[in-house]
Formats: structure tokens, sequence, C-alpha cells
């Protein structure tokens, strides 16, 4: 059965000139940018919680979205039919990974022992899926969140039975993303935080979210999964605070409990905007960190102060993710999830096609300007000259820790007021747009 009639088969690159609205104007697979191609660049995956298992429901209403694949009443029989629904799209849309929750793929049972059945069924039809397409696990993932046991907190919980339940469901999640050759592991936290303070032990419950990734870093060396992993920083929503709110907070977490060397970071940009950050600071702190793994994108709403999960089609921001991106050298675990959902009237399984399109052809625009503006080379030339002073002379001896008060004092007395530099920010402003205008 074909659950999305409307593409019949794969969604074809046809050039900017195109006026079809299920092709791609500036994807273009195969092509070459800066040494590698756009697939290789752009490692698009799908997440399957938003397009296969999003309904359209929010806090105020019910389901809008009626999906063929999810009408059966036996829930493994929906289970499999969700998944040859998300092969189906995954193969016409010519992504090369998926993202997944283990309770998106199977359904929670009646005990544990039966969720973790499920869970191995569903494993198994998924592997077989991945071996007829071709198509790859970018990451796999436990949902500590949806369930009512883990109303206050997983790893977190002020009860050490939902902390061996929560450490039990990572267990097989890292098991099946294990099976399924998943090139990463993701640890969102959504209930690792508080709703108050007035009942909360905020540092003990840091503590067990370190344990529980000490555990996690434990067992991926006793079955062998080589696998990235990743943690996922958002400040809020739907705890009031979540612990690992932003890069910078993730870092001192990292730190101050001994895992930089076991995690580095999936970045989000509606949690950036949410933790009150742009993406391209976000990117900044972990990539000069040396941390910066994987990028869920999509976007926020300007003016709804909540993690809309949008789809990304600002071309301004795909530029400044792609420009860090490219700073780094590239992704070599990690991808672009479009952690992302259609709005709640956008109801056609269409409508999940012009999603994907849309931000597939933001981010190779982005891709492209960016390396455009890297082979310019005026941007980083300004920037290298801004800080030319700390290369040499009394600058170098600061960095280096041979310089005292007494030798800032002494500097001062020698040369007196500082020169002052324009900034120069509306030009370099005026200088990326010669590229995204
Ligand atoms: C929630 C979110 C999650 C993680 C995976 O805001 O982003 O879907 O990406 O648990
Ligand atoms: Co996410």
């Amino acid at each position: 059965m074909a659950y999305f009639p409307e593409v019949s088969s794969k969604v074809a690159y046809e050039g900017p000139g195109s006026r079809n609205p299920l092709a791609f104007k500036r994807y273009d697979a195969d092509k070459v940018v800066g040494g590698k191609t756009m697939r290789e660049h752009l490692r698009f995956a799908i997440s399957y919680w938003h397009t296969f298992k999003g309904t359209g429901s929010d806090p105020f209403g019910l389901p809008t979205m009626d999906r063929a694949w999810d009408a059966s009443s036996d829930p493994i029989q929906r289970a499999k039919d969700t998944m040859d629904a998300a092969f189906e799209f995954f193969t016409k849309l010519g992504v090369d990974f998926w993202c997944f929750h283990d309770r998106d793929i199977a359904p929670e049972g009646a005990t544990f022992a039966d969720s973790c059945k499920n869970l191995q069924i569903l494993t198994d039809y998924a592997e077989q899926k991945q071996k007829e397409t071709g198509v790859k696990l970018l990451w796999g993932t436990a949902n500590l969140f949806s369930h009512p046991r883990y109303q206050a907190g997983a790893a977190t919980n002020p009860n050490p039975d939902v902390f061996a339940y929560a450490a039990s469901q990572v267990k097989h999640a890292m098991d099946a993303t294990f099976q399924l050759g998943g090139q990463g592991y993701t640890f969102w936290g959504g209930r690792e935080g508080y709703d108050t303070l007035w009942n909360t032990k905020m540092q003990q419950e840091r503590a067990q979210f370190a344990a529980l990734l000490h555990m996690a870093v434990d067992y991926k060396k006793q079955i062998g999964f080589t696998g990235q992993f990743y943690i996922e920083p958002k400040p809020m929503e739907p705890t009031k605070h979540q612990y690992d709110s932003d890069t910078e907070a993730c870092l001192n977490f990292l730190r101050e409990f001994d895992l930089m060397d076991h995690l580095k970071l999936n970045l989000e940009t509606n949690h950036a905007t949410l933790a009150g950050h742009s993406m391209q600071h976000e990117m900044r702190a972990a990539r000069e960190a040396g941390i910066l793994g994987s990028v869920d994108a999509n976007t926020g709403d300007e003016l709804l102060g909540w993690d809309t999960d949008q789809f990304p089609t600002n071309v301004y921001l795909t530029t400044q993710i792609m420009l860090e991106l490219l700073a780094m050298g590239g992704f070599t675990t990690g991808g672009l999830n479009f952690d992302a959902k259609v709005r709640r009237q956008s109801i056609d399984t269409e409508d999940l096609f012009h999603a994907h399109i849309g931000g597939m052809d933001a981010f190779a625009r982005g891709l492209e300007i960016a390396q455009a503006i890297i082979e310019d080379g005026r941007l980083q030339k300004f920037v290298d000259d801004r800080y030319e002073g700390w290369t040499h002379g009394f600058g170098q001896k600061v960095l280096d820790g041979r310089r005292t008060f007494a030798d800032c004092e002494d500097h001062v007395l020698r040369h007196g007021e500082p020169a002052r530099k324009s900034g120069r920010q509306e030009a370099l402003e005026n200088l990326i747009n010669e590229f995204t205008l």
C-alpha cells in the first residue's frame, strides 16, 4: 500500500526556475560544494515522532490529522504500518537518515517486559527496512517524559525506583540503536528539571542525572556501541527549568561530572531561542568548546514563546548554521535532523513533503552561501585583523600567562590611551547580504 500517493517516485531536483511545489529548487544531492556533495554535508534526518506520530493535537484541541498508517486496531500492526509509511517517505524524499524515540516506533506494553518485547519486534522490523532501502539511523533515544511515571523526572526523580525504570529503558533503547547501526544516541532531559524549587533538591538531581549518564557510558563500552552520545539542551518546557538549559550550562555540567570525553551536543534552534540565545550563539559556543555534534533543525515563531518546532525556511538562519558547521569541518556522526512539525491545519500527507522539501532547500541554499562567504574571505579577514594585536608581543604574552598587573600598568604608561576602531557591524551585515540577497 502506498501511503503517499501524491509523490509517485522520488522527489526530483528541478533547479531554482522550477514552479513544481514537489521538486527541489536548491537541494541537488550529488552537487559538490567545497569538496563534498550536498548529501555528505547536510546529512538530513527525519524525526519519526513529529512526521509519523504527530496528530495535530495541541493543549486546546483534538488531533486534526487522519493518517492511513494509524488505523489498525492492533497496536503492533499499527506500529508496523507506521514504519512502512516512514520508510516510503524517507525513500521518496531521498534522505539518508532517520531518528526515533523507543516509544515512537513501538507501543508501551502492560509491563516493562512487554514494552521491551514490543520494541524488539519493531527494531527487527526497522532493521529489515533499513536493509531494503539503505536508509540509516542517525540517532535513537528513549522517551523519558510522556508516561505519568516520569511526572517528577526520570533520572532526576525523587524516587530511585523511577531512576531504575528510566535507566532500564535507556538500556533497551541503546540496544535498539546499536542493533540498527545508529551513528549516535541522544539524551534530551524533558523532565530533568523542576516545576518548583520548594519541593526540589537541585544539586542532588543534577548528580542523579550524571549517574545515569555514567551508567550509559559504561553500558556503551560493555556492548561495544561506538556511536556518539549527545546531550540536547533546552531551558524549559515541559519543566519550568531544565538543568541542561543551554550550551554553556551543559558544558558546566559535563565538566563538573567528568563527562566531557563522552558526550557532544545536539543543538536545536527553537531550544536556543527559548534560552534567549540565537542558534548562531549556541553553535559558536559548542563548536569552540569542541562539543558540537549534531543539529535538530527547526525554528520558532518570533511572537509565540514556546517550542513551536516549525520547519526552517529562513536562509539567513541556515547560512549562520552552515557557517559554523563548515568552520568545524562538517559533521562526523551528526546531521541535520528535522525536529519539526507541520502546523495543525496542514492536514494532508502532501504537507509533509512541502515542509521537508522547504527545509532541505533552505539548508542547501545556506550551505552554498556559507561556502561562498568562506571562499570570499573578507569576513574572516576582518575578524582576524580585529584581533591581530593578540597574535604577537604583549597580547600574546597575556594569553600565554606571562604578564602581570604590573606589566599591564607599565604597558599603559608606555602606550597611553588605546586607539579605538569601528566594529563595522553595518558594513559586515551588508557584506553577508551581498551573498544572501
Ligand atoms: C523536544 C525535543 C525532543 C528531542 C528528542 O523539545 O527536541 O524531541 O529532540 O527527545
Ligand atoms: Co530535539
